[in-house]
């Protein structure tokens, strides 16, 4: 008795200690991936690649993310200007499909569509019988971003690592047999590009594509290192009798900048191989674990673990969907998030597109581009707040190519001076209105991506930043819209016409959206203006406008309008919600200051219902999470952990994760993978208003946790744990050494800090 009493014990302990583990930060399978949607990403911000981790034959589709179809062209239309007028009086005399029309034909880009992102190809491998094989794993180690496939055949233990390094600028394979010569195997390289050759030289390929429609050509290489026989057979590169061997994969292309095509990708790629040549597998990963560790460390989320890890990733978000009791699930997304960020957005690379850098398709849904009416604006959401700010630079780095190339659109389209950036952007930067003027006639992309550099400011303090980068783009952004406002007849508001609520109910005068948008920016503008003292008269004017831009408005069923007249639909369950953008993103509407505005936004959201497209589902996560009320958000969490077997574009329900947790609209679109950690992380902390508030919006089925280095404006970071619902223990650490007013709540504190200092609090926010 006494000793099952012992093992009893034992046992609970083991169990007790279990709940407190580390998540572990690994998605894993125990088979090779099928469709595209099992495989597992890599990236270095540059190239990425997706992992199938097949046995017989494996396959790695990787990219480069410069190739794109098209050419360098500004996409403006011509004397648009000249038709501006007559569209405004359609649309002020509800002549909306005489302002379509006209649109189409007057003032859309041109051409009308914007370009596509490409894949590059595929690395292929061949291990002839295989076939019989056991012990199978597969997983992607997000923790080093380290992807690893292991088997068992005729007992020898084969192994595959694979990495994307940043500083070496190569994809490496490393592959290994526990038995001397058990290594056979042969690769090639093919590509579903028209146009593609490729060369088979000695344990080298290269491969060259051209983009069916367009200027850009790509070049990729791959190099093999092995203690075997190395030979060519036919378009494949053999490699016999090894017990290890190491393939070096690199591309590039002939892109410069958004308006040169002049590079000569042979010459990039080789640099990249060359650059690599030499260095051992371990060597390289060595680099890469740090130089990727170096940003992913800075952050972490512990919310205990009921034992699910010991599951194939794919079983975890079925089993969710049983019983929503998997904290450590949310744990890795979250990271998951942070993982994809890394991969795809580093400084000097390509912004995040709507695939990241990972589309498979030669005609890629929505082209794979940038869409800023929320998608690639929710791609930057949870950079700032997760401590991952240097991946925001990409982002700012398309918003000074848009505002070069969105100045001759403003003056061609609307006779403005600054520069203005409509719903959907691309490698060439185009800015122009695109597609059909029903939703493309959208103005606030501009402004929207503003809100990214001033954020960054909040959360920085850099003012050297603000001072050289943001202020001008803000600025030329504001001084866009200061031109483009009208006065409206009938209320003598300011108004943002022609435009619409982004893809709902077509073009119209006065979206609330637009003007939540611009407010914000001018209110912002206005403060960095003052912040460094220059700009007095524009600022004034500015001021001067901020007050007489169309309010927010409470209609008939006490719901944010979504337009300037209350013609809301309760019914309407369209995934956009944009009218609260003032909520979330925006930080206007709050309950500080406009707590009537947070109902009617609260009505607003529960008539569109919690059903939408990943991206919808994300963004609705934030919503409940700044309405504070966290266990409506943790539903939000439950659909975006459907698991979605299906591509077939849904635009109404059906958003959820594939197996590969990556986000789905479906089809597969990364914005939902950036937008829900960022709602997550809201739930914990929040700092868009005068303080800076702990367990805002923490759910019941998150009693417990622990994070760690998670930023708040006013250049702070924190960590912090609770138990049983209950703060326990925080630290601040103070980056720019400004007053951190804290809140937890009914307990609050202001203190002074020091920059570079931390400090100490109990759950009670008492000061040590
Ligand atoms: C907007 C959304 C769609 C999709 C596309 C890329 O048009 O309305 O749902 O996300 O962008």
């Amino acid at each position: 008795m006494k000793k099952l009493l012992t093992i009893t014990t034992i046992l609970l302990i083991v169990s007790c200690t279990d709940r407190i583990e580390k998540p572990v930060l690994k998605l894993w399978y125990d088979r090779p991936a099928e469709t595209w949607n099992e495989a597992l990403p890599l990236g270095n911000g540059r190239l990425g690649a997706m992992v199938f981790g097949g046995v017989t034959q494996d396959r790695i589709q990787f990219n480069e993310e410069t190739l794109w179809t098209g050419t360098p062209n500004d996409y403006a239309h011509e004397g648009a200007v000249n038709y501006l007028g007559n569209i405004r009086q359609f649309l002020s005399e509800g002549k909306q499909e005489e302002a379509h029309d006209l649109a189409m034909q007057e003032f859309m880009s041109i051409p009308l569509t914007q370009k596509e992102y490409q894949p590059f190809g595929d690395l292929l491998l061949y291990f002839a019988e295989h076939e019989d094989y056991s012990e199978y794993h597969r997983e992607l180690d997000i923790s080093a971003a380290v992807c690893r496939i292991s088997y068992v055949v005729n007992e020898v233990h084969y192994t595959r690592e694979i990495i994307a390094s940043h500083p070496d600028q190569v994809l490496v394979m490393h592959l290994s047999a526990d038995k001397k010569g058990a290594l056979n195997f042969a690769l090639k390289l093919d590509s579903e590009h028209e146009e593609s050759t490729l060369e088979n030289l000695d344990g080298k390929q290269i491969l060259h594509v051209s983009v069916k429609d367009g200027a850009l050509r790509g070049t990729a290489g791959i190099r093999v290192e092995t203690d075997g026989e190395l030979s060519s057979d036919g378009d494949k590169i053999r490699i016999g009798g090894a017990r290890s061997a190491t393939l070096y994969l690199s591309a590039a292309t002939n892109f410069v900048s958004y308006n040169d095509v002049s590079g000569d990708p042979l010459s990039r790629m080789e640099a990249y191989l060359e650059g690599a040549q030499g260095k051992t597998y371990s060597e390289i990963k060595k680099t890469h674990v740090r130089d990727y560790q170096n940003l992913f460390n800075r952050f972490s989320l512990d919310l205990g673990s009921n034992g699910r890890d010991s599951l194939p990733t794919n079983m975890r978000l079925l089993k969710f969907a049983e019983s929503a009791e998997d904290p450590s699930l949310i744990a890795l997304y979250t990271q998951y998030g942070r993982y994809l960020m890394i991969s795809a957005s580093r400084k000097g690379t390509q912004a995040s597109n709507l695939q990241g850098i990972w589309n498979k398709d030669l005609k890629p849904a929505w082209g794979s581009k940038y869409t800023t009416n929320i998608n690639a604006e929710m791609n930057y959401w949870p950079a700032e707040v997760t401590n991952l700010s240097e991946c925001h630079e990409p982002l700012f780095k398309l918003v000074e190519e848009c505002a070069e190339t969105g100045v001759r659109v403003a003056k061609e389209h609307y006779g403005a001076e600054g520069w203005v950036l409509h719903h959907n952007t691309d490698l060439w930067r185009g800015t122009a209105p695109i597609n059909h003027s029903n939703h493309g006639m959208w103005v606030s992309g501009s402004g929207w991506l503003s809100h990214h550099l001033w954020e960054h400011y909040l959360f920085t303090r850099d003012l050297e930043f603000l001072r050289e980068r943001a202020y001008p783009l803000m600025k030329g952004a504001s001084t866009f819209y200061s031109q483009y406002l009208v006065e409206d007849p009938a209320t003598g508001w300011l108004i943002s016409t022609p435009s619409n609520s982004p893809e709902n109910g077509g073009m119209v005068a006065g979206p609330t959206m637009d003007h939540q948008i611009i407010r914000s920016l001018f209110k912002a503008t206005i403060e960095a203006a003052a912040l460094l003292d220059t700009d007095a008269e524009f600022a004034g004017l500015l001021k001067d406008q901020v007050s007489r831009i169309a309010p927010n408005q409470v209609g008939q069923y006490g719901q944010l309008q979504e337009w300037l007249e209350d013609v809301d639909d309760p019914e309407n369950k369209h995934r956009h919600v944009s009218h609260l953008w003032g909520m979330h993103p925006g930080r206007d509407i709050n309950w500080e200051s406009s707590p009537e505005l947070m109902e009617a936004a609260r009505q607003s959201l529960l008539f569109r219902g919690d059903e939408g497209t990943g991206w919808s589902l994300a963004w609705k996560i934030n919503f409940w999470a700044r309405l504070l009320d966290g266990d409506h958000a943790y539903e939000l969490i439950k659909l975006q952990f459907r698991l979605v077997s299906t591509e077939n574009t849904n635009y109404m329900g059906g958003g959820g994760s594939y197996p590969n947790l990556f986000d789905a609209h479906p089809p597969f679109q990364i914005d939902g993978n950036f937008g829900a950690p960022a709602g997550i992380v809201e739930m914990l902390i929040q700092s868009h208003q005068s303080t800076i508030d702990l367990l805002p919006a923490l759910p019941l089925a998150l009693p417990n946790g622990k994070i760690a280095g998670v930023c708040a404006r006013g250049g702070f970071e924190l960590s912090f744990n609770w138990k049983d619902g209950i703060l326990n223990e925080v630290e601040v650490y103070s980056k720019a050494g400004e007053t951190c007013p804290l809140r937890n709540g009914e307990n609050s504190i202001e203190f002074k800090t020091e920059q570079g200092k931390r400090y100490k609090l109990d759950g009670e926010l008492n000061l040590h």
